[in-house]
């Protein structure tokens, strides 16, 4: 494969590589951190997947929404929310975006239309198709809602439920299936008599197609024409993503239900180097580029640990606060 210099100018090309580099750095970083109890709870890395929030991310316009689950720092952080308060709120402290309340799982930010951030499989499927509906109903025209999920998924009667409304309704929704083989232990085939997941979006006639989810190019140009048909139609479609996380599923997991080689052979389509390797050979980037844009993403992970460092507990004094009681 190779970059079409016409559908790739220089300074996008740049970006998109630079967006997954700040993705894997920032998650490194966490993992790092997680070492040092300095993140504590659930933390869900996406090393290995990033072409999916670098390749569908920036077809969205400011006004559309955004929902994913809890392996969602990239999603995050390409939709806009600043690194320092996503590290805040990894470290719970009260700048982070979810004010220290949410963690890794739970990143939230209004300001961005990011809806979260969701610990429940399947849980931001209806809200997706909800905020889709509001659109709708309070008369904001052309908004997309775009809503990221595992194929874990997809075994959720949320899935079912939600796939048909948004046919039924004719709601904008953008369903972006990560399928990365596996839900923690299990993998698809262990799960679903079917795995054809484009086919049973149909069935619940939603349109689909599968992609390449390791290929940057492959996912942008998916991503431009579904953002595109939903945004003009007004109706929503489903795009299967064939991705790998090269971690483990969390921080507790001892991986048994894969070997070590099947991880090294995806490991070898890594997408930020099959992207950096693009640009490299259309001469549209130097090593010496490359390299830059990644000290920058370093650079920018550092100062969002010195932020959250330099953060503060939430006080004792708020500790009722957004607590709703029916006396
Ligand atoms: C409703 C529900 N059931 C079970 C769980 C426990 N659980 C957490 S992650 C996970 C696997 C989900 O896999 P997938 O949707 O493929 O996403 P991935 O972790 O691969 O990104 C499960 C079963 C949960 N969080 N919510
Ligand atoms: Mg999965």
């Amino acid at each position: 494969m190779s970059l079409d210099p016409d559908s790739w100018p220089r300074d996008q090309a740049l970006a998109r590589l630079h967006d997954m580099l700040r993705i894997r750095r920032l998650e490194e970083r966490c993992a790092q951190l997680y070492g040092e109890q300095k993140i504590r709870g659930f933390l869900h890395l996406a090393i290995g997947e990033e072409a999916v929030a670098a390749g569908v991310l920036p077809h969205l316009q400011p006004q559309d929404k955004v929902v994913a689950t809890y392996r969602e720092h990239g999603h995050a952080l390409l939709r806009g929310v600043t690194m320092n308060t996503i590290m805040a709120e990894m470290y719970g402290k009260q700048e982070g975006c979810s004010r220290g309340r949410g963690g890794s799982m739970h990143l939230f930010d209004r300001a961005t239309n990011f809806f979260g951030g969701n610990a429940i499989v399947g849980g931001g499927l209806p809200l997706a198709a909800g905020l889709a509906l509001a659109d709708r109903q309070l008369g904001r025209e052309g908004c997309v809602s775009a809503c990221f999920f595992g194929e874990g998924a997809v075994a959720e009667g949320a899935f079912h439920e939600s796939l048909n409304l948004a046919s039924l309704w004719r709601l904008p929704v953008l369903f972006v299936c990560e399928n990365n083989l596996y839900a923690m232990g299990s993998a698809l085939a262990r799960t679903q008599g079917d795995i054809d997941l484009v086919a049973k979006a149909k069935s619940l006639g939603v349109p689909g197609a599968q992609i390449n989810g390791m290929s940057l190019p492959a996912v942008h140009e998916a991503a431009r024409l579904a953002v595109a048909q939903v945004r003009a139609q007004q109706t929503p479609f489903f795009i299967e993503l064939h991705t790998y996380r090269f971690r483990a599923h969390s921080m507790f997991d001892p991986e048994l239900y894969r070997d070590k080689d099947e991880v090294e052979r995806w490991k070898q389509h890594d997408p930020i180097a099959h992207f950096a390797g693009l640009l490299k050979a259309a001469a549209l980037a130097s090593d010496t580029e490359v390299q830059a844009l990644d000290r920058r993403a370093l650079q920018e992970v550092e100062a969002a640990v010195q932020f959250a460092e330099a953060g503060s507990w939430e006080p004792v004094t708020d500790l009722l606060r957004d607590v709703v009681a029916a006396a």
